[in-house]
């Protein structure tokens, strides 16, 4: 039965820590005058979320898009770093930013992130970098990137945006390649309104990106290099603090949205989604399906526009590809016939709203709306 959506549904809502707890800590950084430059809570924030994570150093970052810009400065890349198509604009924005110049490469079909085959085939003198990404929380092929990048001397940067909390046989994602940037956008599984990252894998690396966030400050009088402001401040790193102390619910509630949407698709001929993979602990940040026209009859962007017709606002997430914003187009490796699967997803693919406070109502009503949407089209 479609019921009448009374309120707007977006693609995610973010999950918001007690007011009245916030509102103490607030009193506190009130009461001390610190509120930004490695204050208390700030310093507080990044051993919790260590320990949390299970990661040796991180550093908190203003958001996942300067923390981006400065892992590749911290690692000094320059010339050309092979990446993806399919993501989120800012991955190859901050090579843009670095005056690095983006390769793009193709997708695996399975969990849509760069495929490792094809990376090794478009490697060049000028490569120094391989820029993956976690697409939706699901992990790349880890061991085989490490290979690839040992083979040729090459740095691994994950972009592990969507990869808060994701382990693979209890190690954290985070762990693996040089680098690891998060994102706490609020649009994320743990946000800090907006903030970001970078996982470290030894002390040393951490003190650099450090300074490196704060002007390339190592003192009162010494600059060590050309930094910047990415700095998180004192009321962020608090509300952060406060959103650890209920990650594992959010997730938890996450994953009871995720398991809904599987028993209800499942038997609609024409949707996909995606198989987790087995020693994954996922955070269910994100519920894509894949939308086969040929088989369901209406397409992605008529699925798109029926929902919305019912006030629900799913989205096209990776749509465009990144290599067909103006930007990039022109690059010889953002050529349609380079990146074949990932113009197939990016036709079929569409994110269904998901996030700790969606009822289950409104899970059933979203697929009930898909559901009609395929047998109006039948008749
Ligand atoms: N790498 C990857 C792989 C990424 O996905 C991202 C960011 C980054 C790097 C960069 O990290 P940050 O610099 O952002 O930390 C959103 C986010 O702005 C962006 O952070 C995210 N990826 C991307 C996938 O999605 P939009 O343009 O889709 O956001 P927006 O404002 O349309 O929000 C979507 C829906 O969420 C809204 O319709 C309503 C709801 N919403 C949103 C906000 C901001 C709320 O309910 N409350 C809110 O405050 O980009």
């Amino acid at each position: 039965m479609m019921e009448k959506v009374t309120k707007p549904i977006y693609v995610t809502q973010p999950a918001l820590p007690p007011l009245e707890e916030f509102t103490d800590l607030l009193k506190e950084i009130w009461d001390s005058k610190i509120i930004t430059n490695n204050g208390p809570f700030h310093q507080q924030f990044e051993h919790a979320l260590a320990a949390y994570l299970g990661v040796k150093h991180i550093s908190v970052f203003s958001n996942g898009t300067l923390a981006l810009i400065t892992a590749l400065q911290v690692l000094r890349i320059t010339g050309e770093v092979i990446t993806t198509p399919f993501s989120f604009v800012a991955t190859t924005h901050s090579l843009w930013w670095n005056n690095i110049k983006p390769v793009f490469s193709d997708i695996e079909p399975d969990y849509f992130n760069l495929d490792p085959e094809k990376v090794e085939a478009a490697i060049t003198p000028q490569t120094t970098a391989i820029m993956p990404v976690h697409v939706y929380g699901n992990p790349c092929n880890l061991e085989r990137f490490q290979q690839i990048a040992d083979t040729y001397g090459l740095k691994l940067i994950y972009d592990a945006a969507h990869a808060f909390g994701v382990k693979v046989n209890g190690n954290s994602v985070l762990n693996y390649g040089d680098l690891s940037i998060l994102s706490f956008h609020a649009t994320k599984v743990f946000n800090t309104i907006e903030g970001g990252a970078i996982v470290s894998p030894d002390a040393q690396t951490k003190k650099r990106i450090d300074y490196l966030k704060n002007f390339g400050f190592a003192g009162e009088t010494t600059v060590i290099a050309p930094g910047i402001n990415a700095k998180m401040n004192e009321i962020q790193a608090a509300y952060g603090l406060l959103q650890l102390k209920s990650i594992d619910q959010i997730i938890e509630k996450r994953k009871r949205i995720s398991d809904l949407y599987r028993v209800h698709l499942k038997d609609i001929r024409g949707i996909s989604f995606l198989n987790p993979a087995e020693g994954v602990d996922y955070n269910f940040a994100y519920f894509p399906i894949l939308i086969d026209s040929s088989q369901f009859g209406p397409s992605r962007d008529m699925v798109y526009d029926e929902l919305k017709k019912h006030d629900i606002f799913p989205r096209r997430y990776f749509y465009p590809l990144i290599s067909q914003f103006p930007t990039y187009k022109g690059l010889a490796s953002a050529s349609p016939d380079n990146l074949p699967v990932a113009e197939e997803i990016t036709k079929k693919i569409l994110c269904l709203p998901i996030y700790p406070d969606l009822e289950e109502k409104s899970v059933l009503n979203i697929c009930a709306i898909i559901n009609t949407l395929k047998e109006k089209h039948a008749q």
